[in-house]
């Protein structure tokens, strides 16, 4: 059962298709925003959206046609038609003085105790992971960076764990890594880290034996912290992403209860097999409902295309169980 949520009537959702028997899937009017969704921009992916104001506000990953990713505000009212901000977000650091960043990528969104806070991939000296704050999506705060370059894919935890907030995040290099494993580090404040503790390995199974990392914020279930991550294959013609799931320990999440030995999400549709990177399905944010535990996964397609998957609270801690290694 799903813990701690908020009641979402208008979650995006659609049925299971009759003749699919899997324990997710994909919504039927997939590619949620198209290529070019407006002027200024020639691709949106790998983003993240939260309820706010009765509708949904997000943070996405935008490309212009210099092919620099920044990050962009973007709202709606039913979480699948999507307006985006024709400029990118403008941070300041805690005094107010502008920052510039030369590019930002796959933001992860979460309100803890009232406060949106975004974590993100940006250059520092090399790839590395940044945290924002806000309430309103206007003033957009900027902490010290968390952690030493190189660093991806950074998750908080959505409550403070024995009094400290939690992040899942994955050292790697500064090119197109070609491994990766799962830590997690604590802080008191959001701005010191430590206690760093490893969580998962890439795994044996070849779907993601290059390298794992972490996808959508942990969802708070009885049976413990419900990860959806992104799992690579290295293949001749390049890295595959798929997605899986694992349950974390709720008192201590770094300890793996059950880990899917099998993807949950491969790339198969041709919005998945065919884009500016081929092969991709990358998911960084799902909105849970708690009344019905259905839950709304929003995953990057071929770093071209936002796309949306379906699945329950009960189905997929069950799946995991089952498919557990
Ligand atoms: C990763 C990140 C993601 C991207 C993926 C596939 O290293 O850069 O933004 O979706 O590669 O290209």
């Amino acid at each position: 059962m799903v813990r701690n949520e908020k009641n979402i009537v208008n979650i995006p959702w659609e049925e299971r298709p009759k003749d699919f028997k899997g324990p997710l899937w994909r919504y039927s009017q997939n590619p949620i925003i198209k290529r070019n969704p407006h002027n200024n921009l020639a691709r949106v992916f790998n983003s993240a959206l939260v309820t706010y104001q009765g509708g949904f506000i997000g943070i996405f990953r935008g490309e212009a046609i210099t092919g620099v990713p920044q990050l962009y505000v973007g709202r709606s009212a039913d979480g699948i038609n999507i307006q985006i901000d024709d400029n990118p977000i403008t941070f300041v650091d805690e005094s107010g003085n502008v920052i510039h960043t030369n590019y930002g990528y796959d933001p992860r969104l979460i309100a803890i105790e009232g406060v949106y806070y975004i974590v993100w991939c940006e250059d520092f000296h090399g790839p590395a992971l940044a945290i924002a704050k806000t309430l309103d999506f206007v003033t957009f705060v900027k902490f010290e960076h968390p952690f030493l370059p190189f660093n991806r894919n950074g998750v908080l935890f959505p409550r403070k764990i024995k009094g400290e907030y939690v992040i899942l995040s994955r050292p790697s290099d500064s090119g197109h890594t070609a491994f990766g494993d799962i830590f997690l580090s604590r802080s008191r404040d959001l701005q010191y880290w430590g206690k760093h503790a490893h969580v998962m390995e890439r795994g044996y199974e070849w779907w993601n034996g290059t390298k794992i990392g972490a996808g959508c914020n942990p969802i708070e279930t009885s049976e413990g912290w419900l990860l959806f991550f992104h799992g690579v294959c290295n293949t001749c013609n390049g890295f595959v992403y798929s997605m899986g799931a694992a349950l974390l320990d709720l008192e201590n999440p770094s300890k793996v209860l059950y880990r899917s030995a099998v993807y949950l999400l491969t790339p198969e549709k041709d919005y998945e097999t065919t884009g500016f990177v081929p092969n991709v399905v990358f998911p960084t944010s799902a909105l849970v409902d708690q009344s019905t535990g259905r839950i709304a996964i929003y995953y990057g397609a071929a770093d071209t295309y936002t796309c949306l998957a379906f699945t329950t609270v009960d189905l997929i801690v069950d799946y995991i169980k089952k498919q557990a290694r």
